[in-house]
């Protein structure tokens, strides 16, 4: 019997009933799975796509935690080493989206209203997880339509076959506090939220990000958790009207040396971290209409990190004594509990250089690669380069030090720019249709850059000498 009972802790059965026992007849706590799909990627095929009315619960009540993965027809995991998926958000039709008054699409170019949709939880390689306190939910109903972006990229050369399972429970108990997603971004809404680290600084130093979000209600953060690439140090949470304190820091853990992140081609950006801390509160932070929380997003400041974000978003329960709390800058909650993975790990982010890839010839497997094949071009001046589908040709140039290079993105296709590595980073947005991305090269060295979207197929490397 002991022993049962051991086993029933074990399980965490008993939470659950608890739980169940403490909620009226009525209402219930339930967790459904769904699944889109199939999907189907080509061999070394980055894929992004959105997908509309995708299922979901159809009740009233609100969601308590929510998680996502990839899976085959059995419902068994998928691993890295086949297919990642990259990022995936879930937005929910017709609601305003809290941060946004417009988003910016994929070509850079197209906006839409943030009316649209709320942005209500997402995960990255770092499969971050929905959770709120006990007796808070984020609301579902009936007649809500729910929309999912994604990225996965297949790391094969064969096509491979996947669908994407994700978890919803939720309770119907109406007494539930309802909260509502505040996505705070260093580059807020866009569809690829990126910006660049550009590197060259002192060993140890931090590149900060800062942005400035006003809460337009009287509320408590009561939960939240960041995204961070490579190189990422952490995300830091403040309260500008109070001294600018740090409310909370969500912080990576890197995979150990033998994760499937760093072993696998090709590499399409910096390998991010398998975990990012997150928080939850009862009481939660107050901060009333009109005051500013800061997200600081830190990053290594020694090193080049292209195609970084820093995102957190953080469930605000509306609480109208929260201006009194705020105006005293009351002290932090005392229930403040952080989640962590306690998976093997890393806490210091890893050094690790992006390499180019390209296809071996014999085996039409991904390796990296030094250079694109073909000479280098030596330009004396300025140079405009074409970015065709799907090559970028000359694959290598040489300029002088100071030297522009202007790409243009010549066809209908979305390409960018990216620095793998090199003196320093950057990264042009996705443009297609005849737009022209101009770069000053002052720093000399090889840069050795990719299409971010194409990466076996687009290399190309810039020399800068030091003298003409
Ligand atoms: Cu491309």
């Amino acid at each position: 019997m002991r022993t049962r009972l051991h086993t029933l802790i074990a399980v965490g059965c008993v939470a659950l009933i608890m739980v169940v026992l403490a909620a009226p007849a009525s209402a219930e706590t339930r967790s459904e799975t769904f699944r889109t799909g199939p999907i189907t990627v080509a061999g070394y095929q980055v894929k992004q796509e959105q997908a509309m009315s995708i299922p979901k619960p159809d009740v009233d009540g609100f969601i308590t935690d929510m998680s996502v993965d990839v899976v085959d027809k059995n419902g068994t995991p998928v691993g890295i080493d086949r297919l990642m998926l990259h990022h995936i958000v879930f937005l929910n039709v017709g609601k305003k989206d809290a941060t946004c008054d417009e988003f910016e699409l994929l070509d850079s170019k197209t906006r839409v209203p943030g009316s649209v949709a709320e942005r209500f939880y997402a995960a990255g390689e770092e499969r971050a997880v929905f959770k709120v306190p006990e007796g808070h939910g984020y609301p579902l109903a009936k007649k809500d339509s729910w929309l999912m972006t994604w990225m996965m990229m297949n790391h094969r050369r064969v096509t491979d076959q996947a669908y994407i399972e994700y978890k919803v429970t939720y309770t119907t108990e109406p007494s539930t506090t309802p909260v509502k997603p505040y996505w705070l971004d260093a580059r807020n809404c866009k569809s690829d939220p990126v910006y660049d680290v550009p590197g060259g600084g002192k060993p140890g130093s931090t590149h900060t990000d800062r942005k400035s979000f006003t809460l337009p209600e009287d509320g408590r953060i009561v939960a939240g958790g960041g995204h961070v690439h490579g190189g990422g140090k952490n995300l830091t949470l403040r309260q500008a009207s109070c001294n600018n304190r740090r409310l909370f820091a969500s912080k990576p853990l890197w995979g150990a040396k033998d994760h499937p992140f760093y072993n696998v081609q090709p590499v399409l950006h910096e390998p991010g971290p398998v975990n990012m801390s997150g928080f939850l509160s009862k009481r939660g932070f107050a901060i009333p209409a009109g005051q500013q929380v800061v997200l600081e997003s830190n990053y290594d400041a020694e090193r080049l990190h292209t195609r970084v974000m820093g995102i957190m978003i953080v469930y605000v329960a509306h609480d109208d004594a929260a201006r009194a709390q705020a105006a005293e800058c009351a002290p932090r909650p005392d229930d403040v509990r952080v989640f962590r993975s306690e998976d093997r790990g890393r806490f210091r982010p890893p050094l690790f250089t992006v390499p180019l890839t390209g296809i071996d010839p014999r085996t039409g497997l991904a390796r990296p690669i030094e250079r694109p094949p073909g000479p280098t071009r030596l330009l004396t001046g300025n140079a405009t380069l074409p970015v065709r589908s799907f090559t970028l040709k000359p694959g290598n140039v040489s300029i002088p030090r100071g030297g522009t290079v202007a790409w243009r993105f010549l066809g209908s296709d979305l390409h960018d720019i990216t620095v793998a590595n090199g003196p320093r980073g950057f990264s042009t947005p996705h443009l297609n249709g005849g737009r022209v991305y101009q770069r000053k090269f002052g720093t000399p060295g090889t840069y050795k850059m990719f299409c971010s979207l194409h990466p076996v197929d687009m290399t190309q490397t810039v020399t800068v000498r030091k003298r003409r």
